[in-house]
């Protein structure tokens, strides 16, 4: 009994874990990578970023740059001041750290203000089940399920090392 015991447990641990940590990637563009005229909100519009998840932008090194900005700098295409630098690489990794909202700009001439280069998205909490529709209200309810999912695999994973 014991036995059936803990391997119910541990696959419900598993469960949980792999749930938490099925972090995405996301190419902003997609094919278009970060480029001149791509309307990135409507790229956005119909994803769920979740913290973990990353933000890759392709471009010829050069050519555009990323700029993380806030959101009045980001309505008025403003470059400073910056919050995190500007990133050149040509492929640009931005793993999402935090919830909330994100801006993003290209720097480079008016890239931003006259060819369409910013990208604004809504983060959210990590959570277990697939997060409906980005929404502010609903960032603090989601907290709750992503603790309580960490406490049953902790606890999940004690009662496995003491069976
Ligand atoms: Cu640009």
């Amino acid at each position: 009994m014991a036995s059936s015991h803990s391997t119910i447990i541990f696959i419900a641990t598993l469960v949980v874990l792999a749930t938490s940590i099925s972090a995405k990637e996301y190419i902003v563009g997609d094919g278009s990578g970060w480029t001149l005229d791509f309307d990135y909100q409507a790229w956005a519009k119909d994803k769920v970023f979740t913290v973990g998840d990353t933000l890759v932008f392709n471009y010829a090194p050069g050519a555009h740059n990323v700029m993380k900005v806030d959101g009045n700098n980001f309505q008025q295409c403003n470059i400073a001041p910056l919050l995190n630098g500007t990133l050149t690489s040509g492929r640009d990794v931005i793993p999402l750290k935090t919830s909330g909202m994100k801006w993003y700009i290209c720097g480079v001439g008016k890239h931003c203000e006259l060819r369409k280069m910013k990208l604004a998205i809504a983060v959210l909490p990590q959570t277990m089940t697939p997060a409906p529709a980005p929404s502010v209200s609903q960032s603090s309810k989601l907290t709750v399920p992503s603790i309580y999912g960490f406490l049953v695999a902790l606890f999940g994973s004690l009662v496995l090392l003491l069976a």
